[in-house]
């Protein structure tokens, strides 16, 4: 039998009645947590399925991330100035970042990494639908910040306040990176639809492609979310996928018009009753056959990450045998000043 602080996830009990005794306990206080609304830490005794449902979504989230760097990476050799070079390359960097916070949490659930990483290559993980598809012209790279990051944003926003500290923290710092993504694609798009005739048809084109994937980043409709209740539940999820898809289209109809471009959907039209935009239906079949790996780019998606995670294999053997090397020198020295 292991004794321990009420609440803190401890050794499992040898007696099933202690056992019983200690999930009881770090039941209550888990319930606590949530009821008010503080924060679940690491050691902290959590249901099984509360860190299964946080592995998968902390997972898919990373996982994105990093998929989420090649249409983006694709348009580095080919950014028209060395300034928007460098802007590229410098929030394709984040994202690589924000895969690894992302995997640095879920792994303080329990899951290395590289557990992660295998699921990916081997196809049983998700990730978001929007990166299945290409990145055409240099106006893609303002509609992937401005619309693909904005609604991230509107999706990631209420996760600063996730009830997994770990989580959350990571999430403060994505949000502030995301935020100057979705600026630097605002300024590109904003450049382009005030430029030639050209470069404002590229512009409308690339948000006439990526507004009906961005609003379904958002996930199914309410109605086919197996998910979000018992999220919600856990302050997991703040809102439901409509409510911030909503969020997100009452935001960007009057950006759309700042930037003089139209959103391509006839039904949207204001609605005084509800106080809010009414918007056409979305394409649910495309969206279920994109996350099932039928997306226009899936399968190069994916060739692409199991060829990079073969390229960098030396990178991997090399900092494993530097480790062993340094832990042999260490172990010796201490042996030395023993
Ligand atoms: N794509 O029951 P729900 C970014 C799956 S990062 C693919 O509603 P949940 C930054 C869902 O996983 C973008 N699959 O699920 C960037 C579930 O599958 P499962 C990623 C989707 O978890 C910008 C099933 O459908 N952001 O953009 C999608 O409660 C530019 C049922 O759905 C996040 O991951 C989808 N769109 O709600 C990077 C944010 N939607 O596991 C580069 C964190 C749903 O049951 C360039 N995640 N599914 O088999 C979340 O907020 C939630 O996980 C949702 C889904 C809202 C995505």
């Amino acid at each position: 039998m292991t004794t321990q602080t009420p609440g803190l996830h401890a050794v499992p009990a040898a007696d099933p009645a202690a056992q019983a005794e200690q999930d009881r306990a770090g039941q209550e206080h888990f319930d606590r947590i949530i009821a008010e609304d503080s924060r679940v830490e690491p050691r902290d005794w959590m249901p099984e399925a509360y860190r299964k449902t946080l592995v998968r979504q902390v997972s898919q989230h990373a996982h994105s991330e990093i998929i989420g760097m090649q249409p983006e990476g694709n348009w580095i050799s080919r950014a028209p100035s060395l300034k928007r070079k460098a802007i590229l390359m410098a929030k394709v960097q984040d994202e690589a970042g924000h895969g690894l916070y992302l995997y640095s949490a879920a792994e303080t659930l329990g899951t290395p990494r590289h557990v992660l990483n295998q699921q990916l290559l081997d196809g049983r993980a998700k990730y978001s639908s929007i990166f299945n598809y290409p990145a055409r012209t240099w106006a893609d790279m303002g509609a992937i910040g401005w619309l693909v990051d904005g609604a991230a944003i509107a999706n990631q926003v209420p996760l600063c306040r996730a009830s997994y500290g770990p989580y959350g923290r990571a999430m403060v710092r994505i949000c502030k990176e995301e935020s100057f993504h979705q600026r630097q694609g605002w300024e590109i798009l904003y450049e382009l639809s005030h430029g030639t005739p050209a470069q404002k048809q590229m512009a409308q084109d690339a948000v006439n492609r990526f507004y009906g994937p961005s609003l379904q980043m958002f996930g199914p409709p309410d109605e086919d979310s197996p998910n979000s209740k018992q999220s919600m539940a856990w302050n997991i999820k703040r809102f439901s996928n409509d409510e911030l898809r909503q969020r997100f289209v009452d935001m960007i109809v009057e950006q759309a018009e700042a930037l003089d471009l139209t959103l391509p959907d006839p039904d949207l039209k204001w609605n005084e009753d509800r106080g809010h935009y009414d918007y056409g239906p979305l394409d649910w079949d495309e969206f279920k056959a994109v996350v099932s790996g039928k997306g226009p780019c899936s399968v190069q998606r994916m060739q692409r990450r199991r060829q990079a995670h073969e390229d960098g294999a030396w990178v991997r053997e090399a900092a494993a045998a530097y480790a062993r090397k340094t832990a042999a020198e260490r172990a010796s020295a201490e042996l030395i000043g023993a």
